[in-house]
């Protein structure tokens, strides 16, 4: 027998992505007993081989390793502070969808607890669980990540990021911040295009081989922003500040709402108003960390 077929995960949440995490588990030989809010979502997962339990402490009764995957943090609360006192000595996986500081939150609940908590940023959609293009990122008790690991590598790659819990949660969030410009710069060009009546699909073959070629350039501005040497050879803020206006102005000759593309150029107005024109795009990247305390986090 392997180390997965010992092991009795208790999943609570059977959403999109909990049902997807279960039906993985179930095939790759891991015992699972479920819980839902809302009856009726475990009846295929049954089927499967899942125990479904009538109540969250019967849930948790019913296994090694409590997962929770949960709608956010305020749902996770609303389903664990009841039954906190039966979680002592637990392994807690969170894969709920939490901040930071939430994810933090929850690690020093589960500690006042006398739970062992490991956080999780699940980088795939439910279609991807268990597929080689999915990924979790975890930070939070290393103990929890290596006793569990050969089971949470049935949902995709495992790779952990160290005991603060939340740094897990930051990874994600950092990465979906880039997804979630990338998409929204997808929308606006397309609003611009149907002014003209191109269709969105007729851009989309477009954007995605440009949006990928420019993607190769992200190791440079990285290597840029850690330099801290922003000399630019080419393409300086005042010129990115001239094609940003003119996009802008695009936007609102062709009836777009300019909404996401401004602030991105107010970001680089502000570092050429600040004598920064002939300076490297990627100095933007000094306007938006302003607010932070960088002195107590210099790049490792
Ligand atoms: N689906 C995805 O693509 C993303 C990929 C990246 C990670 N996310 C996060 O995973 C969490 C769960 O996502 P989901 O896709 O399963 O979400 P839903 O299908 O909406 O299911 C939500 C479940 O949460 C239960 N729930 C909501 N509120 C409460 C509450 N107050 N108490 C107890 N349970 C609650 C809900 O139950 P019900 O509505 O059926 O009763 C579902 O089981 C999430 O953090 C994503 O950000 C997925």
């Amino acid at each position: 027998m392997t180390n997965t077929q010992h092991t009795t995960v208790t999943v609570l949440g059977l959403g999109d992505m909990g049902r997807a995490l279960v039906r993985t588990f179930l095939a790759g030989g891991v015992s699972a007993t479920v819980w839902n809010r809302t009856p009726g979502r475990a009846t295929e997962l049954v089927a499967a081989g899942a125990i479904e339990a009538e109540s969250v402490a019967a849930a948790v009764r019913g296994g090694d390793v409590l997962i929770t995957v949960l709608l956010d943090h305020a749902s996770v609360h609303q389903t664990l502070d009841p039954i906190a006192g039966e979680l002592a000595g637990k392994q807690w996986i969170n894969l709920t969808s939490t901040a930071p500081e939430e994810s933090r939150e929850l690690a020093r609940w589960a500690s006042a607890h006398g739970i062992e908590f490991l956080d999780g940023g699940i980088m795939a959609v439910p279609s991807m669980i268990g597929t080689p293009g999915s990924s979790i990122l975890y930070s939070g008790s290393e103990q929890v990540f290596h006793a569990r690991r050969e089971v949470l590598e049935l949902l995709g790659a495992a790779e952990y990021f160290g005991g603060d819990a939340g740094l897990a949660a930051l990874w994600d969030f950092a990465l979906l911040s880039a997804m979630y410009a990338m998409f929204g710069g997808f929308f606006h060009g397309a609003a611009m295009l149907r002014s003209a009546g191109v269709g969105a699909a007729e851009f989309a073959a477009r954007a995605t081989p440009w949006v990928t070629a420019m993607a190769q350039g992200l190791p440079a501005y990285g290597a840029t922003i850690d330099s801290g040497d922003y000399t630019a050879e080419v393409q300086h803020l005042a010129f990115q500040k001239a094609a940003l206006d003119a996009i802008v102005r695009a936007g609102q000759d062709s009836g777009t709402a300019t909404d996401l593309l401004e602030p991105l150029s107010r970001l680089v107005d502000r570092q050429v108003e600040a004598g920064h024109g002939a300076a490297a795009f990627a100095r933007v990247f000094e306007e938006l960390r302003g607010v932070q305390n960088l002195s107590a986090t210099p790049v490792r």
